[in-house]
Order: C-alpha cells, then structure tokens, then sequence
C-alpha cells in the first residue's frame, strides 16, 4: 500500500490569510515520520501550484474568487485522478476547505457510489443564494452534490460527485439557514454535537459505517480541523466552541481504520498563523496515524 501527499495551499475560499500554510505547518508537524511505517511507500508529490494571485480580501460577491477557485481545484482533481490511477492513496492537505471542489472532482470518478464523510463544525452546504458570506470553502459539499456556479459543479466534466444519501456529516453545530433546508430536502445524515453527545462517537462511527458499507464503492474522508473544539484546534479561522474532542476524533479515526473504509481522506483548514505553536497540525499529523492503523499497543 503506497501513500501520495499533495499539498493544496490555497486560501481563496475564504477571507483570513495564512491556511495557505497548512500544508508547510502540517509537513513541519513531522507527517512523512509519522506515516512512513503504516505504508509500504511514502511520496510527497509538494504542492499544486497556486502562485499569489492578486486577490482583494474585501470585495463584495457571493461567490468570492470564483474563478481562480475553479482554475486551481481543477488542477487538484488532475493531480488526484493521476494518484488513485496509479495506484496510491490520496491524501490532501489544506488549505481552505474550498479544495474539497477539486479533490471530490477527482476522485469521485473512480467510484460508482462514493462515500463522503465530512467531519467539520460547519455544513459546507451554502450556493451562492443562500450563502451569508461569500466564501467558496461555505459551498464545496453543495458543489460535489451538483449545485452552485456550472464553473464549480463541472470540474472534470462531470456532475454530481456524490449523491446525498451516500453522505454523511458528523461534528455539525453551525448550520446556516438554507443549508438546514437542503438537509432536510435531500434527507443528508447529519450526526450535530447533539447526536455525538448523546450517542457517542463509537454509536456514531458504528453507524456511519453500516450506513455507507453496503451502498458505497469508496469512502472519501473531508476533516475540517475546525470539527474539534477549538480548545484542541485553536488554528482554524472560523472555530465553533463546542466541538469534537481530541479523544472522540482519534476513536473516529481508529475505528475507521480498523473497517478499513476509507480510499482518500484530506485535512483542511489548518491555519498556522493562527495557531498555538502548531498545535492544530500536529493534532492533524496525530490524526492521521489513527486513521492509518497506527496502534498503540
Ligand atoms: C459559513 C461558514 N457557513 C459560510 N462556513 C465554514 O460562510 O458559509 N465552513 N466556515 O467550514
Ligand atoms: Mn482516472
Ligand atoms: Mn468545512
Ligand atoms: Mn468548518
């Protein structure tokens, strides 16, 4: 089993500098020493090129950056597509969670029936339409279900990237008005803080397993840091008190390790300049043992 890192510094998907760094503060976080002995193989391919692009962080629109979003996630999928193709495990490294465009784009067509779990503190649901802010990385799980701006929901010629019953979120506490209806509308599984609480996270991850297992083909996995409490992951630019523990989220990871489920997983969201001396990558870094089988006994 080989292992291909690709960094995605891209922060357009949102108004806060700095997660363009994520992919530096999360390689810093020591992820080739971590990983290496959990694969047979470990190649960082680097970044995908994003350049500084002129961008104003004040400009009015409802879909900020629209179109460099749309260059740059299409030449993520690319670089996705060729990694699976060869036989590897992607694993992206955010960047704002507006990568999700790109990495859904490329691997979704390598599976009939892809699986998503989106483990984040936020729906990631919003269109332009219902959108408060503007932000792109407010849209991607929408984008990947075929609705938004043709410039988004097209990347890699094809729509949708995944069906809604083959979605699950869990760590939702922050859900904007519109993306409440579209849950409802399209029957997502969302397991809110309120579910986790109540549950806990084995019920929930036990759950979430048998609802994808027999009707999926792949499991990708989108982990926004900002679904951990922000007392774990003080590094995120929009964090939501409440969240997933430290604890929880290495249970999640561990038992999705252990069904061995998942083919592709990205982290985003780390913010380094936001950060307490890279706590949220190395909690990343940490993460990604979990879910990679490392055990610790
Ligand atoms: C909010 C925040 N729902 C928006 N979304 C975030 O701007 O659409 N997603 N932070 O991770
Ligand atoms: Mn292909
Ligand atoms: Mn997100
Ligand atoms: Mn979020």
């Amino acid at each position: 089993k080989r292992l291909a890192i690709i960094g995605m510094p891209m922060d357009l998907g949102q108004m806060r500098r700095g997660v363009d760094m994520g992919p530096s503060a999360i390689r810093y976080a020591g992820i080739n020493e971590r990983l290496k002995n959990l694969f047979d193989e470990v190649q960082d391919l680097g970044d995908i090129p994003i350049g500084r692009p002129e961008v104003s962080i004040d400009q009015e629109s409802n879909l900020r950056n629209l179109e460099l979003i749309a260059e740059k996630t299409a030449k993520l999928a690319a670089k996705v597509d060729e990694v699976i193709e060869s036989g590897s495990f992607p694993l992206v490294l955010g960047g704002d969670h507006s990568i999700a465009i790109g990495t859904l784009a490329g691997v979704s067509k390598h599976y009939q029936n892809l699986g998503v779990i989106w483990y984040d503190a936020h729906g990631d649901l919003n269109t332009a339409e219902t959108s408060p802010s503007g932000n792109i990385h407010g849209m991607p799980l929408a984008v990947s279900l075929g609705l938004g701006h043709p410039l988004l929901t097209n990347i890699g010629g094809y729509q949708p990237k995944v069906k809604p019953e083959n979605i699950v979120i869990i760590g939702a506490r922050s859900l904007d008005e519109g993306e409440r209806a579209l849950i409802k509308e399209k029957g997502i599984k969302v397991y809110t803080m309120h579910e986790i609480d109540r549950l806990g996270m084995t019920k929930v991850i036990e759950e979430s397993i048998q609802y994808l297992k027999h009707k999926t083909d792949g499991v990708h996995l989108s982990l926004d840091l900002d679904g951990l409490d922000p007392a774990e992951a003080p590094g995120v630019g929009t964090p939501v008190n409440g969240g997933i523990s430290y604890r929880e989220s290495h249970l999640a990871m561990e038992m999705l390790a252990e069904a061995n489920l998942v083919t592709s997983a990205e982290f985003v969201e780390v913010n380094p300049i936001l950060d307490d001396k890279n706590k949220t990558a190395s909690l990343a870094v940490a993460l990604m043992g979990s879910l990679f089988g490392e055990k610790l006994l």
